[in-house]
């Protein structure tokens, strides 16, 4: 199984990256925004909770990122393998997705971050917030806190594959496929 953790901050080019990704090696996306916008656009009650952090730039609960992950794996039992995007963002979330993989006796095979500085990270960010609808997209604070979060709460959560020796960085920034061909020559390694 290959099982790949795609890492960086809000706009580093997750989302983008995966759907390259996916078509060619045929694994299964799971990314918790998406999971998390699914919830909003069918009103449920998690939808309504996590909008209200969402859209103040501020993480949803560990409890319920690490439930909907659990819930997919298991709806996804034969599958090839899993690229994560945007999860796991927190210590507890990586180790609780590592005793979800042992579970299955399966583990990552590796986590590939993308680099990009605060000041591109916003731009691409509010270039598509004008045509997205998101609300966290659309305003300058809002991503300014999406980015504190994740230098809070998430850029430890490299430290955590570092020491399991699963760690690389990619220069994320360039055109779409000179990223994608830098992510892709990693996968070869695995
Ligand atoms: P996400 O949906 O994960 O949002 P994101 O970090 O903004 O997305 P991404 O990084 O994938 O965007 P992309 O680069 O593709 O999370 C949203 C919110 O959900 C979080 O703030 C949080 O509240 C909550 N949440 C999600 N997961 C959670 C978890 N595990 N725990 C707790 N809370 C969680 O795209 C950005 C833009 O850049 C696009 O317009 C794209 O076209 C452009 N772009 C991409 N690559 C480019 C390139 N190379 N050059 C120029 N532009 C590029």
């Amino acid at each position: 199984m290959l099982n790949l953790v795609l890492f960086g901050p809000p706009g580093a080019g997750k989302g983008t990256q995966s759907q390259k990704l996916i078509e060619k090696h045929g694994l299964i996306h799971l990314s918790t925004g998406d999971l998390l916008r699914g919830e909003i656009s069918q009103g449920t009650e998690l939808g309504l909770e996590a909008k209200k952090l969402m859209d103040q730039g501020m993480l949803v609960p560990d409890e319920v990122v690490i439930g909907m992950i659990s819930n997919k794996l298991d709806a996804n039992k034969d599958a090839e393998g899993f690229i994560f995007d945007g999860f796991p963002r927190t210590v507890a979330q990586a180790e609780a997705l590592d005793n979800l993989l042992k579970s299955k006796a399966a583990a990552i095979s590796g986590m590939i971050a993308l680099e990009v500085d605060d000041v591109e990270l916003e731009r691409r960010l509010l270039e598509r917030g004008k045509e997205s609808g998101r609300a966290d997209d659309a305003n300058p604070e809002v991503i300014r806190k999406r980015i504190k979060e994740y230098n809070d709460k998430t850029a430890p959560v490299a430290g955590f594959y570092k020491n399991q020796e699963k760690f690389k960085s990619i220069n994320g920034i360039g055109s779409i496929d000179q990223i994608y061909g830098a992510i892709d020559a990693v996968i070869e390694q695995y």
